[in-house]
């Protein structure tokens, strides 16, 4: 299998972090395709992924699925343990929600702010910025943050008793707010002791060096 991919990147994270939980990696090569250089806005790379983001995962047999959620998935279901997307329909229900939850109100939000009120990926690759509407997606990540603060205090892991595909996309969007640099309000201590030792995991500090390793 062949992931198209930008190491730094918060998303391709998502992948790089459930491939390592699901010890996977030895499957995977990795192709870089450079944000930086706008690479994933021309025609060679729209042709595998309409949306023109990374990552995407193409199968031996050309199949392409973009999608951190439906490529998280469909590793998962490669085989079941550790499983990050729940076995029961409950765990299923209760990480699909949790990690939508994540993506709308936290790390999307951190993507909008960054490519409409920051300088994003240059002038080259930003042709349309709206800085209004990229603060307020700042404000939106904030709140999300307390949000999942409040659910951290209670509960070990972003969807309950497990580490899932929910806490990837949490830790991916502390990844977007680090290279942001946007500050975790001050009040939430069980969102940054939890973000603290998610980074233990060797899935998670491993990560931008998995392709390199190979
Ligand atoms: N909904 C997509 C997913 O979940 O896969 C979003 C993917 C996404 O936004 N990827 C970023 C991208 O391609 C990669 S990174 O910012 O994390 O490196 N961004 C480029 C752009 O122009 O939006």
């Amino acid at each position: 299998m062949k992931i198209y991919d930008f190491p730094i990147g918060p998303y391709p994270a998502r992948v790089r972090i459930a491939l390592a939980e699901k010890s996977l990696q030895s499957q995977i090569s990795f192709v870089l395709v450079d944000l930086r250089k706008g690479r994933h806005k021309q025609a060679e790379f729209l042709s595998l992924n309409y949306s023109g983001t990374v990552p995407v995962l193409e199968l031996e047999d050309g199949t392409l699925i973009a999608e951190c959620t439906a490529i998280t998935e469909y590793l998962d279901a490669l085989d079941g343990n550790p499983s990050l997307t729940g076995k029961t329909p409950r765990e299923k229900g209760l990480i699909h929600m949790m990690n939508k939850r994540a993506e709308i109100e936290l790390l999307d939000a951190i993507s909008v702010y960054f490519h409409h009120a920051t300088p994003g990926l240059g002038p080259d690759v930003e042709i349309y910025q709206n800085a209004e509407w990229g603060l307020r997606q700042r404000d939106k990540a904030l709140k999300g943050m307390v949000y999942f603060d409040e659910i951290l205090r209670r509960e070990p892991f972003v969807a309950g008793p497990s580490f899932s595909m929910a806490d990837i996309t949490v830790i991916a969007g502390m990844i977007f707010a680090d290279l942001v640099k946007l500050p975790v309000p001050p009040s939430c201590q069980a969102l940054v002791a939890w973000y603290e030792a998610m980074k233990q995991r060797p899935s998670v500090s491993n990560r931008v060096a998995m392709s390199r390793l190979r």
